[in-house]
């Protein structure tokens, strides 16, 4: 897709290489899979000034908005080869691309130069324990009292908490209203009421927790954008950060792919390589087409977005859908290539299996994504 980029986008893909090989490589290799947010890799990150990707000109970005395809393309290249530092990535997008799209001047003068210099590390409170797909059933409530807002409330599957410095949280403002009574809030840790909460043990280790929030006051002035809007607000996120996830689940599946191919040349049964048999070329065949149609979807989407598009929500579901549930399948196919030793634990590949599964879930299920891809078609 390089004939897509611009010269600056082809000098950013070949920094976050660089960048991988000589700076994260070595840390990625230290932490592992980990429960916990590694510091030094968000510093590392920090450092880089990749952060400013996520913020308006005005704090730093060399492009007006957020550069969609910018965004997809580092968090390929991170996906490919640091998983901990692509977790960090985009976790400070996500976390604070509401903030950049519908914040206050007062609310970006605050929090923009800090999401620019990666002096603190942003995330999400979406999700609750009996709200996931159903956005519109969340139970945490923000009420108004004189000058504050009070939330009450148990958050879960936010990513990078509770080691996160700053959350976006969404809350129920009129209870009654369904998708039409949410609001958003920025939450500073270590605010009175506001427990950022206990590890979960995922199947593929990744830092994420359930945060609580117990009256927790929030300043006034931390409501994001309109009150009531906060629906919309995390859709026009979600719109966004999907065709990254699709990014991220291409990122993965070439490095499966690269293993693949390695490795069935240099495998030898019934005295050839493997790579010679017919089988195993069908593999890597289809594996590779679905790479590149994945890639091809995913950068569609972000570069209909760069042209100023307001609504991306068909490009990137459509996005989302194909590139994760392809990179299941490649993986899958990469496993199979590997044979007995794709199962050992601590293979690149036996990893990304594991890691892979998540993708079709978060952000918004392929259910969900086949839902608003059918919704979409039905009202045009
Ligand atoms: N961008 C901007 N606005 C959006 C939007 C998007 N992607 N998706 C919905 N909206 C707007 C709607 O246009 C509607 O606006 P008005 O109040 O001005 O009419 C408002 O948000 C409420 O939408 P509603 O719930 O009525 O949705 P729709 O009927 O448009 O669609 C589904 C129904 C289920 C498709 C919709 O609720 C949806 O997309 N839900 C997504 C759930 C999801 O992503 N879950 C996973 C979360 S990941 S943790």
């Amino acid at each position: 897709m390089d004939f897509l980029f611009k010269e600056e986008q082809r000098e950013l893909k070949e920094k976050v290489i660089s960048l991988c090989k000589e700076k994260l490589a070595p840390l990625e290799e230290k932490v592992g899979e980990s429960k916990v947010m590694s510091r030094e890799i968000a510093d590392v990150l920090a450092e880089s000034g990749l952060f400013k990707l996520f913020v308006p000109a005005k704090y730093g970005n060399t492009t007006k908005m957020p550069s969609l395809v910018s965004v997809c393309l580092v968090r390929e290249e991170l996906a490919r080869r640091c998983p901990n530092a692509e977790l960090i990535f985009v976790m400070q997008g996500l976390g604070s691309y509401p903030i950049v799209l519908s914040g206050s001047e007062e609310l970006q003068a605050k929090y923009c130069p800090l999401i620019a210099s990666g002096e603190k590390i942003f995330t999400i409170c979406l999700t609750e324990p009996n709200a996931g797909s159903d956005v519109g059933a969340i139970e945490t409530t923000a009420v108004e009292e004189k000058d504050l807002w009070v939330l009450n409330g148990q958050k879960i599957f936010t990513s990078l908490a509770p080691d996160a410095d700053i959350y976006t949280v969404f809350a129920k403002t009129d209870p009654d209203k369904g998708t039409r009574g949410i609001s958003a809030f920025v939450v500073e840790k270590g605010w009175e009421g506001f427990d950022p909460g206990k590890r979960m043990d995922l199947m593929a280790a990744h830092p994420i927790g359930a945060p609580v929030f117990k009256d927790c006051s929030v300043p006034k002035k931390n409501l994001v954008g309109e009150l009531n809007a906060g629906f919309k607000v995390s859709m026009r996120n979600l719109d966004f950060f999907r065709s990254t996830v699709g990014a991220a689940a291409v990122g993965m599946a070439q490095a499966a792919l690269d293993e693949a191919v390695s490795y069935a040349k240099g495998r030898f049964q019934f005295g050839k390589s493997i790579a010679e048999f017919q089988s195993i070329q069908f593999k890597l065949a289809d594996m590779a087409t679905e790479l590149t149609a994945s890639r091809a979807l995913v950068f569609r989407a972000a570069y209909i977005k760069d042209q100023g598009v307001e609504r991306i929500t068909l490009e990137s579901s459509m996005a989302k859908l194909y590139a994760t549930e392809a990179a299941w399948r490649i993986i899958d196919e990469a496993l199979q290539i590997h044979g007995g030793y794709g199962v050992i634990k601590g293979q690149h590949v036996e990893r990304l299996y594991r890691e892979i599964r998540a993708l079709r879930v978060y952000e918004g299920t392929s259910e969900i994504q086949r839902l608003v891809i059918g919704n979409m078609l039905l009202k045009a």
